[in-house]
C-alpha cells in the first residue's frame, strides 16, 4: 500500500468518523482541514438521504455546509448534540489537546461541550508525548491588551512562555480577529508540564475568553498515519 499523505490520511481519519454518524443526529460541526474532510464526506451522505441537524464551529464551517445543502442550526435552537468531530492541533495519550491554531477555539469549545461525545480526528502527526510544541492559542477580549498580556504571561510563570498577537495573513500586519471579535495571543510554551493547572490559570485571568487546551472534553481521538487508523480512548 503506498504511504499516505498527511491530507489522506486526514480524509481517512474523517471517513472513519463518518462511522459514528447515523440519521436523526445532531452534529457538531468542526473547523479546519481534517474537520473540511468530515464536513465534505457528510454533505455526500447527506446528499444520499442522511437526515441530521448540524451547527457548525465556524463561519469557514457554516459556508462550507451551507454549500453542500446540509441542514444548519445554532446552538440557540439546539442546544444539545449528540456528537462533535473536529480536528486538533496537537493530542496526548490522555486525549488531552491544544486546539485553536485555525481560530476558532472558543465556538469549538462551546460546541464540544454541548455534545454528549466529541471525537477528534487527526493525521498521527498531532500526537506528541508532551503537549506544548504547538504554540497554545488564548483568546483575548480587545479591552486592555497588554494588562491581558502581562497577566498571561504571570499566569504561566515557570513555564517560560512568551505570546504573541496573532496576525491576519497577508501583509498588513493587522491583528487576526476571531468570528466573535476577539484577538488571540499564541503563547509558546515548548512543553506543557502540567496542562490542568496552566489551564485553571489561565482561566483566572479576566480579559482571557478561553484557551485552547482541551482536558477532559473528548472522548476519542482517531489518528490516522502510515501505519493506518488509531483509536485512542
Ligand atoms: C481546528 O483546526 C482546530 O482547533 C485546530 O486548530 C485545527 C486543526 O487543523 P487541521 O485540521 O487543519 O490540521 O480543528
Amino acid at each position: 500500500m503506498p504511504a499516505l499523505n498527511p491530507d489522506d490520511a486526514k480524509r481517512l481519519a474523517a471517513a472513519t468518523a463518518l462511522d459514528l454518524v447515523s440519521s436523526g443526529m445532531r452534529l457538531g460541526l468542526g473547523t479546519g482541514s481534517t474537520a473540511a474532510h468530515f464536513v465534505s464526506l457528510l454533505g455526500e451522505r447527506v446528499a444520499a438521504g442522511l437526515d441530521v441537524l448540524c451547527v457548525p464551529t465556524s463561519e469557514r464551517t457554516r459556508i462550507q455546509a451551507e454549500e453542500l445543502s446540509i441542514p444548519l442550526s445554532t446552538l440557540d435552537e439546539t442546544p444539545e448534540l449528540d456528537l462533535t468531530v473536529d480536528g486538533a492541533d496537537e493530542f496526548d495519550a490522555n486525549l488531552r489537546l491544544i486546539k485553536g491554531g485555525g481560530g476558532a477555539l472558543l465556538r469549538e469549545k462551546i460546541v464540544a461541550t454541548a455534545s454528549r461525545r466529541m471525537v477528534v480526528i487527526t493525521d498521527s502527526s498531532k500526537f506528541v508525548e508532551t503537549l506544548g510544541k504547538f504554540p497554545l492559542p488564548v483568546e483575548v477580549n480587545l479591552f486592555g491588551i497588554e494588562a491581558t498580556r502581562r497577566m498571561i504571561a504571570r499566569a504561566a510563570a515557570g513555564c517560560g512562555c512568551s505570546g504573541e498577537i496573532r496576525l491576519r495573513q497577508g501583509a498588513d500586519a493587522e491583528p487576526y480577529l476571531t468570528d466573535n471579535g476577539h484577538y488571540l495571543f499564541d503563547c509558546r510554551f515548548g512543553s506543557i508540564i502540567d496542562p490542568n493547572g496552566l489551564a485553571l490559570a489561565l482561566r483566572a485571568v479576566p480579559g482571557v475568553v478561553e484557551h485552547g487546551l482541551f482536558i477532559g472534553i473528548a472522548a476519542a481521538v482517531i489518528s490516522a498515519g502510515p501505519s493506518g487508523v488509531d483509536v485512542f480512548g
